[in-house]
C-alpha cells in the first residue's frame, strides 16, 4: 500500500468513529493503521489513537516546532549556522540496547524521533528565516526487518517541515558546504560525552554519529573550520526557550505530573509493613506505564526509614516496617516532558506524633515557599532556596528543636531547594538561579529535613527523613501546582495509605 493511500484511509477512517481516548487505548480506531508502520515514530497516519490529526507529536503541532525554530533563529545574529545531534542509541553491555531516547534540544526543535540523525538550520533572509535541513539514516530494508522502518526522505521532508532532507551519509559534506558561507555555528557536544572533560570538536560529533560517516579528510577539514571563533554553544540559546512553557508543553506537563501524582497516591495506598522498597517502585512504574508514560523521568527513590537519609536513595531493596515513614521520589515521562514528585506517608497509615510534626514542619514551609512563585514576587530561584533555610529553622522552633542555620544547611536540608524541569528532569544547567522568576516557568518546590540520629537533635526525630516536592508553574500573580493529583495535606495522606480516597482502580 502506498503511502499517500494509507495517508488517505486513515484520515477517512478517523472521520467515522469517536474520538480515541490519549494514553492506552483500546478502540477499534487501530482497525484502519496498517501494521508494521512505514514511519520510525508514531504519527497521526499510523498511531492515530496517540497522535491528533492536527499534531506531530503527541500534545504538539508542526506549528509548534516551526514557533520554536523561528524563536531561536531570531536570537541569533545573521550569518549563523544552528547544528543539532538526535541523541544514539545506548547499550546496557555489548549489543543489548536500552530504549532509545531522543536527544532533548534536538526533539524541541524537530519533534524527530529516529537516532542517528542531525538538523542544520541556515538562517537567510526568506520569508521562513532560515533553511532547514534534516539528516536521518533513511530506509534500509535489511535493517528495518530486524529494527523496524524509518521514516523515508520524501516524507521526513513533508510532515517534519524541512526545506530538504537528507541522507545521514551526506552530513558531513553539507556542513562542509555551509561552513564557508557562515560566520557563527551554534553546535554542542553531544550529550554522550562529558561536558567538563571532552573537548568540542566535530570530529567527536561525526565518530558519535557514525563511525563509517565520511573520509577521514573530510572529517579533519571539518574540525578545522570549527576549531575557530566561528563556534558558539548552542545549549545557551535553547535552554532560553525552553525555560519559558508554551501552553501546548504546560497542558502535557500537567498530564505527565497527574499521571505520576495519581500513581503516587495509589501507592500510598499498595504500601504496607512487610512489603519490599522495590515493589512499591514497580508498582508505581506498572501505574504510570499503563497511564501512557513512555518511561520513568529518572530512578525512582523508594526509600524506608532511615534510608530517607540518603537524598538519592535507589537501591530500593529493603523491607518496609511498621512505623517507618516512607518518602518516594518518582515521577514519569510523558509525551518528552518530565514529572517530578515526593511524598513522605506513613507506611502503618497513620503517623506517629513525632512523624507528624516533622511532616507539618515540612509541609508548612513549603505551602509558603509555593506562594512565593510568581512573577510579581520578584523573587529567584536562589532567594527561594535561602529563604527555605530562614523557614525550616522557624518551623523546627516550634516543634522543639532549636538549630542552627549551620545544623540547616549542612546536616538537616543539605541539597538544593528547587530545579526547573521541562522536557529534562533538571531542565538547564544553563538556567540562572539567581535571576528573577517569569511567568510560565516550570519549577520545583522541594524543601526536606532529614534527622540524622545524633544527639544534638531530638531522639524522637532521629531517622525520620521527610521530604515534600511539587511541580510549580510560575504565573504573573499566582503559582499554579502542576502536582495536585499527589495527596498532600495529612487528613489526604492518611486517608489514601488508609484507602479512604476512593481512588478509581486505574
Ligand atoms: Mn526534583
Amino acid at each position: 500500500m502506498s503511502t499517500m493511500t494509507l495517508l488517505r484511509n486513515a484520515a477517512c477512517w478517523r472521520a467515522k468513529i469517536p474520538w480515541a481516548r490519549r494514553g492506552y487505548a483500546t478502540e477499534s480506531s487501530s482497525a484502519a493503521v496498517f501494521k508494521p508502520s512505514s514511519f520510525g515514530q508514531p504519527l497521526f497516519q499510523s498511531h492515530p489513537h496517540l497522535v491528533q490529526s492536527t499534531e506531530l507529536t503527541p500534545g504538539f503541532s508542526a506549528q509548534e516546532y516551526e514557533t520554536r525554530r523561528r524563536n531561536l533563529m531570531n536570537t541569533l545574529p545573521d550569518s549563523s549556522i544552528v547544528v543539532s545531534i538526535s541523541g544514539a542509541v545506548k547499550y546496557m553491555s555489548g549489543q543489548i540496547f536500552y530504549k532509545f531516547r531522543q536527544a532533548s534540544d534536538f526533539w524541541y526543535l524537530t519533534g524527530f524521533d529516529e537516532p542517528n540523525s542531525a538538523v542544520i538550520l541556515e538562517k537567510n533572509s526568506t520569508s521562513r528565516g532560515y533553511r532547514m535541513t534534516l539528516f536521518s539514516a533513511g530506509k534500509d530494508s535489511a535493517k528495518e526487518k530486524w529494527d523496524g522502518a524509518k521514516t523515508g526522505p520524501n516524507e521526513v521532508a513533508t510532515i517534519f517541515q524541512a526545506d530538504e532532507a537528507r541522507s545521514i551519509d551526506h552530513f558531513a559534506s553539507h556542513l562542509r558546504s555551509v561552513l564557508s558561507t557562515c560566520s557563527n555555528v551554534f553546535v554542542d557536544v553531544p550529550p554522550t560525552h562529558n561536558r567538563k572533560s571532552a573537548k568540542l570538536t566535530t570530529k567527536s560529533i561525526l565518530n558519535y554519529l557514525s563511525p563509517s560517516l565520511s573520509p577521514h579528510t573530510e572529517y579533519d577539514s571539518i574540525v578545522d573550520a570549527l576549531s575557530s571563533s566561528k563556534r558558539k554553544p548552542l545549549a545557551p540559546k535553547i535552554s532560553l526557550l525552553r525555560a519559558i512553557k508554551s501552553e501546548a508543553e504546560i497542558r502535557v506537563m500537567r498530564q505527565a505530573a497527574d499521571i505520576s501524582g495519581r500513581a503516587h497516591a495509589k501507592t500510598m495506598r499498595f504500601a504496607r509493613p512487610g512489603l519490599s522498597e522495590a515493589a512499591l517502585a514497580a508498582h508505581f512504574e506498572y501505574l504510570c506505564s499503563l497511564a501512557g508514560s513512555q518511561r520513568p523521568a529518572y530512578v525512582p527513590v523508594v526509600a524506608s526509614g532511615g534510608n530517607a537519609l540518603i537524598i538519592h536513595y535507589t537501591s530500593n531493596n529493603h523491607l518496609i516496617r511498621d512505623g517507618e515513614v516512607l518518602l518516594i521520589d518518582a515521577g514519569c515521562e510523558y509525551n518528552g516532558y518530565a514529572s517530578d514528585i515526593t511524598r513522605s506517608f506513613p507506611a502503618s497509615g497513620t503517623f506517629t506524633p513525632a512523624q507528624r510534626d516533622l511532616y507539618a514542619a515540612v509541609l508548612s514551609a513549603q505551602k509558603a515557599l509555593i506562594a512565593l512563585c510568581t512573577e510579581d514576587s520578584g523573587f529567584g530561584m536562589h532567594q527561594i532556596h535561602l529563604r527555605t533555610c530562614v523557614l525550616l529553622r522557624e518551623e523546627l522552633k516550634q516543634i522543639g528543636m532549636d538549630v542552627s542555620s549551620r545544623d540547616i544547611e549542612q546536616t538537616l536540608f543539605p541539597h538544593y531547594v528547587s530545579h526547573p524541569i521541562g522536557l529534562d528532569l533538571h531542565e538547564s544547567s544553563h538556567f540562572d538561579r539567581s535571576g528573577s522568576l517569569k511567568a510560565g516557568m516550570v519549577i520545583t518546590i522541594e524543601p526536606g529535613i532529614y534527622v540524622p540520629p545524633s544527639s544534638a537533635f531530638p531522639k524522637h526525630f532521629h531517622n525520620i527523613g521527610i521530604r515534600i516536592e511539587d511541580e510549580v508553574l510560575v504565573g504573573k500573580e499566582h503559582p499554579v501546582v502542576l502536582s495536585v493529583a499527589a495527596p498532600k495535606e495529612i487528613a489526604d495522606v492518611e486517608g489514601a495509605c488508609q484507602g479512604l480516597l476512593g481512588l478509581e482502580p486505574f
